[in-house]
């Protein structure tokens, strides 16, 4: 399935050495003024080959809008976007056109489909997600017309956790780092695992400010849940928690509750969301990406004949791939919100009579 969301939706297409991939946004309301400079930045936050701790595959990401934009507003019909491949090398991928890279989706995706696009992976490359990034441009459009933000930056690599969560240092940072202290270290690490042909993991985080209470769809559609459908569908992702997430299971019930007071939450343990529901804190998770699987370290696996056979890589691979991922889990949450915001918009009678009573 290569559609997400209800009510403001968006469709992804294209593969990792296709001639090109895109996105058909849908749902998003007429009216919001489209910046398509902001786009285009947004893009060049994810693309690959911009310093030594990613890929060296270079793309420039650049985003042509072909429909729902009319003078420089969206119409309310679905907005299109394309992004043409540039810099594809699939015959770095002829040396395992029958074989399956161990941690990758290979060998699945040639168990269910029968087809194996060995260049570059096809569709399981996490190339798609750059049409997840311009889709979440839009969403975020759509936010800022609410002033509500969504960030993100990376909290641990390799095991190197940040104490200091300073959301403008990831602006400066090449690895998107959110504590100075520890930024050196996690690069290191970064490079030692390139260096030694291997690749490390890492966590994001990702902020939601100023997000009003009420979003989320109880019972199958709860916020949390979104949220955690949208990080679970990003490449590498493994894990994601919300709040104090899997600390909370340490904590007494006292620690862990947030007390209520008249001009609202004393703390935020839960990470802006009860059952289900927005309440007005900011909103907080944390999503954790396993180390890239494709590494150049010799492996042993099997070919599509079920022959055992060596696995020896070549081409270009990310050696971190939370990094870049740290964008798309970003452009993933704006994607959430505006669905719920809009989702939101008809859970009361009052709201209804607002847009309907003359
Ligand atoms: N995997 C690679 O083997 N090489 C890469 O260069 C690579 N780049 C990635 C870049 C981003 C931004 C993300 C989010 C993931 C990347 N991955 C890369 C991860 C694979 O796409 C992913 O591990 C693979 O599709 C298998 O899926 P799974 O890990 O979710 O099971």
């Amino acid at each position: 399935m290569n559609t997400f969301g209800h009510r403001f939706r968006f469709t992804t297409f294209g593969e990792s050495h296709g001639k090109a991939l895109g996105c058909v946004v849908d749902g998003v309301p007429a009216g919001i003024k489209i910046d398509e400079e902001f786009i285009q930045n947004e893009m060049n936050r994810r693309k690959p080959g911009q310093n030594k701790y990613a890929t060296a595959r270079k793309e420039s990401d650049s985003v042509e809008i072909l429909s729902g934009v009319f003078e420089g507003l969206t119409t309310g019909t679905p907005i299109s976007m394309i992004i043409f491949n540039e810099n594809q090398k699939s015959r770095d991928y002829s040396n395992v056109k029958d074989l399956f890279r161990p941690g990758h989706a290979d060998y699945t995706y040639f168990n269910k489909y029968g087809i194996r696009d060995y260049r570059g992976g096809g569709r399981s490359s996490a190339r798609e997600t750059a049409a997840r990034v311009a889709a979440g441009a839009i969403a975020k459009l759509l936010l800022k017309q609410l002033d509500i933000e969504v960030k993100s930056g990376i909290c641990e690599i390799d095991g190197i956790k940040a104490t200091n969560f300073d959301f403008s240092n990831v602006q400066n940072s090449e690895i998107y780092a959110l504590d100075k202290e520890v930024e050196q270290k996690q690069k290191d690490a970064i490079l030692n695992a390139k260096n030694s042909h291997n690749s490390v993991g890492g966590v994001a985080l990702i902020k939601v400010t100023n997000c009003p209470a009420g979003l989320g769809e109880p019972l199958y559609f709860k916020l949390d849940s979104q949220l955690a459908n949208a990080m679970m569908s990003i490449n590498a992702v493994k894990a994601i928690d919300i709040g104090d997430g899997f600390n909370s299971v340490q904590n007494k019930g006292y620690d862990n509750n947030d007390e209520i007071r008249a001009n609202g939450f004393k703390s935020n343990h839960s990470g802006g969301i009860l059952g289900g529901i927005s309440n007005s804190e900011d909103i907080k998770l944390k999503v954790y990406f396993k180390p890239t699987p494709s590494i150049f370290i010799k492996q042993e696996t099997v070919d599509i004949y079920n022959k055992e056979v060596d696995c020896e890589l070549k081409g270009r691979h990310d050696p971190c791939v939370a990094v870049r991922g740290s964008v798309v889990a970003e452009s993933m949450t704006a994607l959430v919100i505006a669905d719920m915001l809009l989702l939101n918009m008809s859970s009361r009678i009052d709201n209804i009579k607002k847009v309907y009573e003359r």
